[in-house]
């Protein structure tokens, strides 16, 4: 018989890789997405008439919405993704972030211990973030590292990390979180400031823009690529027994150093088209993250597979294609 997943915020980056993933182990997928005014699809359109995959509404900010869906599906495996995931915005909408992570984690949490009291039926994947370190100055950090939160979205992600750790010792549910460092893709969303980039070179290349404005090029993160971290998810549920795992690659670059790589490849000038709008940096900044994830490699047997330039490149790439099949070849020509 093949196993049921759960995935909540299968509309994001992360759902939608997870979902090809376990479509390709065999697994029957119920993505959970929430009503939007508009339809926002499009990372997971090209699977939604697999027969194995199905999309269901819900939101974390109503338990009855899940509870039902848990009942229905007896899932041996639930994801919960879904997040208000912008650090920047979380500053802005802090009452929604902590809403949607913390008490949307703790909702969870609560409908599987009841509905599965014994923990043997459905196991758990939380995602947690390198954000929680904070401005910890100890890096590289593992999973015994400090959190220092530094943001209401970090702040969130550490109630709900503590959550996790608090059901599965006092009830024993088998529940996991994964501690991922900044991954991105070319479905990344275009706010977060990696495809920031890649959009905005694609478009001047093209001519279509002329300025790039960023905050803070100094920040450093341990950049990785979604597709290898959703495998790192499923790997942690397919352990006995349920842990805190670091997934990261063990490097770590600046924001200027993503930014000089895309519009390297891209033959663009940083200095003619990028800009310093000081309303882009945060009240609070997260300066430098670095991930050992050797627990992972050890246990999971997980290790990342692409590298920085690469990322950056197919990030690029992707974006560069998708502006020349919108604005056509004659244009491209002329760039
Ligand atoms: P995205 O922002 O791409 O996706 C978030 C998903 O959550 C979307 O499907 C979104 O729906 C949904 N969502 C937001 N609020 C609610 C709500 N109240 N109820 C229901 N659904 C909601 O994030 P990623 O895919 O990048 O990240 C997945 C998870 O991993 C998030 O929890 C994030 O915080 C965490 N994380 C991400 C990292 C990264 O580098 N990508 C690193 C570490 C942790 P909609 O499409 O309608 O907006
Ligand atoms: P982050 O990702 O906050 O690390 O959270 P983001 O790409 O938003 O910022 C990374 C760094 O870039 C700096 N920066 C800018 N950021 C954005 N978004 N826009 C800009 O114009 C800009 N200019 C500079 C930021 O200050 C920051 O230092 C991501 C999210 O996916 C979280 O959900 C996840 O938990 C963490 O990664 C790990």
């Amino acid at each position: 018989m093949s196993k049921t997943a759960l995935i909540t915020g299968v509309t994001g980056q992360d759902g939608s890789y997870l979902s090809e993933f376990l479509l390709e182990k065999g697994y029957q997928v119920v993505g959970l997405k929430r009503r939007t005014s508009t339809i926002c699809t499009e990372r997971v359109d090209h699977i939604f008439s697999h027969p194995s995959f199905k999309m269901r509404y819900f939101n974390l900010n109503d338990p009855g919405s899940f509870w039902k869906l848990i009942l229905e599906y007896r899932p041996d495996e639930i994801y919960n993704l879904a997040a208000q995931s912008h650090v920047k915005v979380s500053f802005e909408t802090p009452e929604e972030t902590v809403q949607s992570i913390a008490l949307g984690t703790l909702r969870l949490l609560e409908a599987v211990k009841t509905i599965d009291p014994t923990g043997n039926q459905i196991k758990v994947y939380q995602a947690s973030s390198s954000e929680m370190y904070g401005d910890n100055p100890n890096y590289p950090f593992n999973e015994q590292s400090r959190f220092t939160p530094a943001s209401p979205y970090a702040c969130a992600k550490v109630f709900a990390h503590n959550l996790v750790k608090n059901y599965r010792e006092s009830y024993k549910i088998h529940a996991s979180s994964g501690i991922l460092f900044n991954h991105e893709s070319p479905r990344r969303g275009e706010t977060f400031v990696t495809r920031k980039i890649t959009t905005a070179a694609a478009r001047i290349k093209m001519g279509l823009q002329d300025k790039l404005f960023l905050g803070n090029l100094e920040a450093k993160r341990d950049w990785g690529f979604a597709g290898d971290y959703v495998e790192a998810m499923w790997l942690m549920l397919q352990q006995d027994v349920p842990d805190d795992y670091v997934i990261a690659t063990g490097e770590t670059h600046s924001v200027k150093e993503f930014l000089d790589c895309v519009f390297d490849h891209a033959g663009l000038s940083v200095d003619k088209h990028v800009e310093i709008d000081s309303r882009l940096f945060r009240p609070q900044e997260v300066p430098y993250l670095l991930g050992d994830s050797a627990k992972a490699k050890r246990i999971l047997g997980w290790e990342p597979k692409v590298k920085f330039k690469t990322l950056a490149k197919m990030m690029y790439d992707t974006d560069w294609n998708e502006v020349c099949k919108t604005y056509g070849v004659n244009r491209r020509k002329q760039a």
